[in-house]
């Protein structure tokens, strides 16, 4: 069978939950923010299955987002691959896939559980906070599995979560490889403020395969910072300027910016080569009334989501934009980083 969407990244289960103000400030957490548990987070996880609002819901960010595709996209387009413990966990994330019918390949740890994300809800915002374990475990080996390299060889589109930088870069770089041998398309979203400042060089050692690059604002500024560009880390044009014209390994194909800045616009640039120019768009947001907000974990991945099957239908840039501003709109709307079922079509 052949899935024109192969999605790399770390399967998670979503404990979401209510907070305020000072329960963030207790932890030292931004309300709007991803982060690695440290040691002093560790509690948080006993104190927020004690509390009657808890929900568990399928996470990871690259697993929301190939749910999100495979919701869009006609049925058997999406392949997921991840790491997981053999637990009540990831037999929950398996039924959710399941729901959307995406196709998913776990890596599966015998002795290790299934990660987990405490989702901090408070307001619009979300800060969230993720305990790794069986998902760190990913090894580039499983993708090289006959059955699984089949399933690579045979897509056509790739779609990496940045957060997997800090597990398998070698894997990374395995499908980047693949994917710019083959000039298959491959994207990559930076996922969140860390990744740019604290995994520089892991990200640094992928962006030349990268075609399509998705990123927030605050990671756009992340990476301006820790990269020391001479610009304003809040000028997001000039931000994806630099980026898009970094080297790039596959020359048959310009690379795409694309910057999401909540209810700003969300911006594009592409570098062409050739001309040694740029084409810079602004696309305006879907309004949603505030009161039609459910919780905004996961709309960034839905984001992706839109803009990535929109890839695979080979629609232009500024179409997937539109996609995956819908597909955003439909996901903050309901609990988690869900999609509302029965389905909408776009
Ligand atoms: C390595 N880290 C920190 C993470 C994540 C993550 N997915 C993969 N790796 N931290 C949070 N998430 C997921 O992001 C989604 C919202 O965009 C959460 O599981 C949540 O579903």
């Amino acid at each position: 069978m052949s899935f024109p969407l192969v999605v790399l990244g770390n399967p998670l289960l979503d404990l979401q939950t209510n907070v305020d103000a000072e329960y963030l400030q207790k932890y030292d957490l931004k309300s709007d923010d991803a982060i690695l548990a440290e040691e002093k987070h560790l509690p948080i996880y006993e104190e927020i299955v004690k509390k009657d609002d808890l929900i568990l819901v399928a996470g990871g960010a690259g697993q929301n987002a190939a749910r999100g595709a495979q919701y869009i996209l006609p049925a058997d387009s999406v392949v997921y691959f991840g790491s997981v413990g053999k637990d009540v966990y990831s037999e929950k994330l398996l039924a959710a896939n399941k729901q959307y019918g995406l196709r998913t390949e776990y890596q599966v740890q015998e002795s290790v559980a299934t990660g987990k994300c405490a989702a901090l809800i408070s307001g619009h915002h979300r800060s969230l906070v993720t305990d790794l374990a069986a998902a760190n475990l990913f090894q580039a080996s499983h993708l090289q599995k006959p059955e699984n390299w089949a399933l690579v060889e045979n897509a056509s589109n790739f779609y990496i979560e940045g957060y997997h930088l800090t597990v398998s870069v070698e894997a990374i770089q395995l499908l980047g490889k693949h994917a710019a041998e083959n000039n298959k398309t491959y994207s990559l979203n930076i996922s969140a403020p860390f990744i740019a400042q604290f995994f520089k060089d892991q990200l640094d050692s992928v962006l030349p395969y990268v075609d399509y690059v998705i990123a927030n604002e605050s990671e756009a500024a992340a990476y301006a910072e820790s990269h020391g560009l001479a610009v304003d880390s809040k000028d997001v044009v000039a931000i994806a300027k630099e980026i898009a014209k970094l080297p790039k390994i596959n020359n048959k194909r310009s690379r795409t910016v694309v910057f999401t800045q909540g209810v700003d616009p969300t911006v594009t640039v592409t570098y062409d080569a050739a001309s040694d120019s740029f084409d810079v768009k602004e696309y305006k947001v879907r309004e949603l009334s505030s009161d039609k907000i459910t919780d905004t974990n996961g709309a960034g991945d839905a984001f992706a989501a839109g803009f990535i099957a929109s890839l695979v239908q080979g629609k232009s840039v500024s179409e997937a934009v539109d996609v995956g501003q819908w597909a955003a709109s439909l996901s903050i709307q309901v609990v988690g980083p869900s999609f509302p079922f029965p389905k909408q079509t776009y």
